[in-house]
């Protein structure tokens, strides 16, 4: 984007200040699809050596993490001390699926970058552990022991504690210049289970994806299932000629519903969860469900869907939101989130989350240039918008 002068600053910042050894908790997999994420693209669109070398060793910093009986990582770490937990709040010690589901992508390249296999071994264990273990109808829950390597529950979902998993099973294939068809036929198999069980059209026509509570349907979707118009949309064109058609109306369709989400609020902006039952057709009905905090999923999903089909209305959604970031969002030193969407004099949370400028206002970015901009051709976003490139020349990490 032409920021010189900032990304000098930065570049002089993680230098200097980037502090590798804090002591404290921190969650392995944002410390890899927020820093190693943009560490890594950080060198691939500059070749400055400091961020290989930075993203390197903080990857080095994660591998205590992994000496389970399983091999699949607690979700807490101290960079300090290299000890590691499960979050206190996941249930019986286990591991989360879009935690431990969400590094295959990185770990690859620090692998290719490095010369260590270790990286690209941790992740292709991982995807062992989960082949091996049944799954129920064909889904994925979002609990899994690190010591059995077995389901801890029942709960399924294509939003938050699943989410991003799926993501990583479409774009490892994507990243692998289409090589690793084992990450395709996961995926594949994965999204066919999901439509069996869990997609769903509403009374209104609206479809959406319900979560599994142990093979019962909670009607309810999170804004963070809503990157999945996006998923989808950029699966769609490798799903063969018969299925291509298909899928980009799912991902259409899903997209919409997300739209619809937004279009019902007064701010324009959508809630953290929106529901299909007692009446309701893509609102909160909780209290607690009311809130915006800048998430990108929606506006991803728009810029997918633009760069498959080019209709235009992808735009005009992408600019409502911009308009509504403005009117409701906007405070004196940057962004912030909102408490409640559906009214039109919201309260600020006093919060810009960091992926506002990653992933939010990047994808908007995109929506808006031309497709040769990061083309998906060359190029696969990490979970948090970090762009990473394709292995067009074969990586030296085997993904066998
Ligand atoms: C981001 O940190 C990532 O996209 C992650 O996969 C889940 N969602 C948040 C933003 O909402």
């Amino acid at each position: 984007m032409e920021l010189e002068e900032e990304f000098q600053e930065a570049k002089k910042w993680v230098e200097k200040s980037f502090d590798l050894n804090a002591n404290g908790e921190a969650s392995l997999f944002e410390v890899n699809i927020r820093y190693i994420g943009g560490l890594l693209a950080a060198y691939y669109l500059t070749g400055e050596e400091v961020f290989k070398s930075k993203a390197l060793e903080l990857g080095e910093k994660l591998l205590p993490a992994f000496n389970t009986p399983t091999g699949i990582p607690r979700g807490v770490i101290n960079l300090g001390s290299g000890m590691s937990w499960s979050w206190g709040w996941a249930s019986a010690g286990s591991s989360i699926l879009a935690e431990f589901g969400t590094l295959h992508l990185e770990f690859l390249h620090l692998s290719e970058l490095s010369g260590n296999p270790v990286f690209a071994e941790k992740v292709m264990n991982i995807r062992k552990v989960l082949n091996r273990v049944e799954k129920p109808q064909g889904l994925y829950p979002n609990f899994l022991s690190p010591v059995t390597g077995n389901w801890v529950q029942h709960h399924v979902s294509i939003g938050g504690l699943g989410d991003s998993f799926y993501e990583y099973l479409i774009k490892s294939w994507l990243m692998s210049d289409k090589k690793d068809s084992e990450a395709k036929k996961m995926y594949d198999d994965a999204l066919e289970a999901i439509e069996k069980h869990l997609v769903k059209k509403s009374a209104g026509g609206l479809t959406y994806i319900a979560e599994w509570r142990g093979g019962i349907l909670d009607h309810k979707m999170g804004h963070l299932a809503c990157f999945s118009g996006g998923m989808i949309a950029l699966g769609a064109e490798h799903a063969g000629e018969e299925r291509k058609q298909h899928y980009v109306d799912l991902a259409a369709e899903i997209t919409n519903t997300c739209h619809e989400s937004y279009a019902r609020s007064d701010t324009k902006l959508g809630p953290e969860a929106f529901r299909f039952d007692a009446g309701t057709e893509a609102m909160a009905t909780r209290l607690s469900e009311r809130y915006y905090i800048l998430r990108p999923e929606v506006v991803e999903s728009y810029m997918y869907m633009w760069r498959l089909t080019h209709d235009p209305k992808y735009r005009q959604w992408g600019w409502e939101v911009v308009k509504a970031l403005e009117k409701h969002c906007r405070v004196e030193a940057g962004f912030s989130g909102i408490r409640d969407v559906y009214t039109t004099t919201p309260t600020h949370d006093n919060m810009q989350q960091s992926f506002f400028l990653a992933e939010t206002l990047k994808y908007l970015y995109l929506l808006f240039c031309e497709d040769d901009v990061l083309s998906l051709d060359d190029w696969v976003f990490n979970t948090e918008a970090h762009p990473l490139p394709v292995n067009h020349t074969n990586f030296k990490a085997s993904v066998q």
